[in-house]
């Protein structure tokens, strides 16, 4: 562990530009507009529970990834669902320029049971190549998340642990997975209903979906320095052994579950290769924005203003789930108010 020592000193330093992010599953203002959604239909259950905590399917609707250099941690959020049966969120991290594995090694740390091993033989994308990996996975009664985290160095090995986990107090109050040792936090809301469906001719689209898997890590963790930073995240079964159609970026209009076989089965054999499939199956701090949607614009006008404040207004109020609750605080408030002031203006921008 001894290459994660340093990271106290990073949870020390003072507030940023990014203090209003609070790690709750629900998109915030400072993350903008996603850098990725889905095209594709889910092929892992469409959710439709409504409520923070369990969910009967799984979706990644859309991507964002922020660095918050001042304050020294790396904001990700993936929106959508997990579904509350122990299947795994895999995330990896390309953010050291040279270095990572484009195809995985199967010398990686032994963590969350060796899934990561499970991993071997994935090959990405010709320019991503990651060096950190969080999977998350939530499940049991009471609904509880759970973390881990490894480095991907470029010849293996590296360093990897459990971080902890994030109980739901009941169905409908946010969770906090407070990992005091390295010092990263996650939630998951799983309250969305909308986003992609589950019928592969029409998915709908994953923009507009602003609940699902918010994750902050010290950047000391993972050896980022300068440049930009690609996050590739998909949904994998229960024992890292079947992927889902759940990618981001998107898989192209109509694919199935990798697990059934694109090669996403991951029996130590053959595997899957992204490099192959239309698209980029990442997302980067350089990329342009997506989605028309931005947060904060309620009435869908294309910009942020005195309409959405006017539309806030009317929900003021207790209203837990509502489009309104911007902050999630289960009240539609003046922080509500003070995030759409903050946003003001025309979208994607
Ligand atoms: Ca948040
Ligand atoms: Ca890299
Ligand atoms: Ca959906
Ligand atoms: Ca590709």
């Amino acid at each position: 562990m001894k290459l994660f020592a340093s990271c106290t000193a990073v949870i020390a330093l003072a507030s940023s530009a990014f203090g209003q992010i609070v790690i709750d599953g629900t998109v915030d203002a400072d993350y903008g507009n996603p850098k990725a959604s889905q095209n594709n239909h889910t092929g892992f259950g469409n959710a439709t529970d409504g409520v923070k905590s369990f969910a009967n399917g799984s979706e990644l609707n859309a991507g964002w990834v922020k660095v918050d250099e001042a304050g020294g941690y790396l904001y990700i959020f993936l929106s959508g669902n997990m579904e509350s049966n122990f299947n795994k969120a895999e995330v990896l991290i390309d953010c050291v320029a040279g270095e990572g594995q484009n195809t995985m090694l199967n010398s990686n740390p032994d963590v969350d049971f060796n899934g990561l091993n499970k991993l071997a033989g994935t090959k990405f994308d010709a320019d991503f190549a990651p060096d950190f990996y969080l999977t998350t996975t939530l499940g049991g009664t009471p609904t509880t998340q759970y973390a881990n985290i490894a480095q991907l160095l470029t010849a293996g090995n590296g360093v990897g642990a459990y971080i902890g986990n994030g109980v739901f107090a009941d169905a409908n109050t946010p969770n906090l997975l407070d990992d005091t040792t390295y010092g990263c936090q996650l939630s998951i809301d799983n309250s969305n209903t909308g986003g992609v469906s589950g019928d592969s001719a029409n998915p709908g689209s994953g923009c507009g979906v602003t609940t699902g898997i918010e994750i902050k890590i010290p950047l000391v963790l993972t050896g980022w320095s300068s440049g930009d930073i690609k996050v590739m995240a998909f949904v994998n079964g229960g024992g890292h052994d079947y992927a889902s159609n759940q990618v981001l970026g998107s898989l192209p209009l109509g694919s199935g579950n990798l697990g059934g076989d694109g090669l996403g089965g991951f029996d130590g054999t053959v595997h899957v290769d992204f490099s192959l499939i239309e698209g980029n199956q990442y997302f980067s701090t350089a990329d342009a924005d997506t989605c028309a949607a931005c947060f904060g614009d309620l009435d869908g006008s294309g910009d942020v203003g005195s309409g959405d404040v006017a539309l806030l207004l009317l929900d003021y109020g207790p209203c837990p789930n509502c489009q309104a609750d911007l902050d999630g605080s289960g009240n539609v408030d003046f922080g509500d108010v003070a995030l759409v002031l903050l946003s003001t203006g025309p979208c994607g921008g």
